[in-house]
């Protein structure tokens, strides 16, 4: 089903890195177990209910998203969540991305998409601001509840793209991420995978959620950061930027 993409275990660094450096894109399959998965899936849906003052709902359509610092997580409460994408090897790997002076899974989403969810990032699109993103699917993706879809190696096209800005430390608008070569859509892959698994990302990478059709979809992710995300940074109107 996947087999454009780079699959790997989490613990083998190296294959992951070249994986990210040459494709942009790498999956985990069972990165998270059935125990894990479920315990998680149990605690987003207990944050989407109670949202406690360190988790913040975003704006998002007929879905759910809670944004939270990962240092503000309750542990004691939410330990699954807590735990989900703070383990040794990812950092292990995001080190290996980033140097050691990285910012690790700093910000931490959960998400329920449904069908009739509907957001600017079913649009094919990179992100503003570069990170490696950590996603991990807590239910079963099909065809038919919204898989992650990617274009492999189309990272190297966004740094291109934005050398310039970057280079001046300004982030493109919303607008300017969702300009692409328009045969890239041709070249959109979409995951499919059981609960538990991580697809990691670098962010350069064209992408886009898909739309649910029937069912849902549950997953967590998370945003890790060179140490370039501790300068400030402006958007294109000259206001500092302030979002992950
Ligand atoms: O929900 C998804 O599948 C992708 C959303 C997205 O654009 C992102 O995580 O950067
Ligand atoms: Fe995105």
């Amino acid at each position: 089903m996947n087999g454009k993409l780079i699959e790997s275990d989490i613990e083998d660094v190296e294959t992951v890195a070249k994986g990210l450096e040459e494709a942009g894109v790498v999956v985990v399959p069972g990165f998270l177990d059935r125990a894990a998965v479920h315990r998680t899936a149990e605690e987003c849906i207990r944050l989407f209910r109670q949202t406690p003052s360190w988790a913040h709902h975003e704006e998002y359509s007929l879905g759910q998203s809670v944004r939270m610092e990962r240092a503000d997580i309750d542990a004691s409460q939410f330990p699954a969540v807590a735990a989900a994408l703070s383990g040794e090897p990812l950092e292990r790997v995001v080190e290996r991305v980033f140097g050691p002076d990285c910012i690790f899974s700093r910000t931490v989403y959960a998400i329920q998409d449904v069908v009739g969810s509907r957001t600017r990032v079913q649009q094919l699109h990179y992100d503003k601001m570069r990170h490696l993103k950590a996603f991990v699917y807590l239910s079963d993706v099909g065809p038919s509840n919204g898989p992650f879809h990617c274009v492999p190696g189309s990272h190297l096209l966004t740094r291109e793209l934005e050398e310039e800005n970057r280079s001046r430390r300004i982030v493109p608008t919303d607008d300017d991420a969702r300009e692409l070569p328009e045969d890239l859509v041709d070249k959109v892959v979409p995951v499919t995978a059981e609960a538990g698994t991580l697809i990691l990302f670098d962010s350069d990478i064209a992408h886009h959620a898909g739309i649910v059709t029937s069912g849902e979809r549950l997953a967590i992710r998370s945003l890790s950061f060179g140490s370039y995300r501790r300068e400030q940074w402006y958007r294109t109107d000259g206001t500092p930027e302030i979002a992950p």
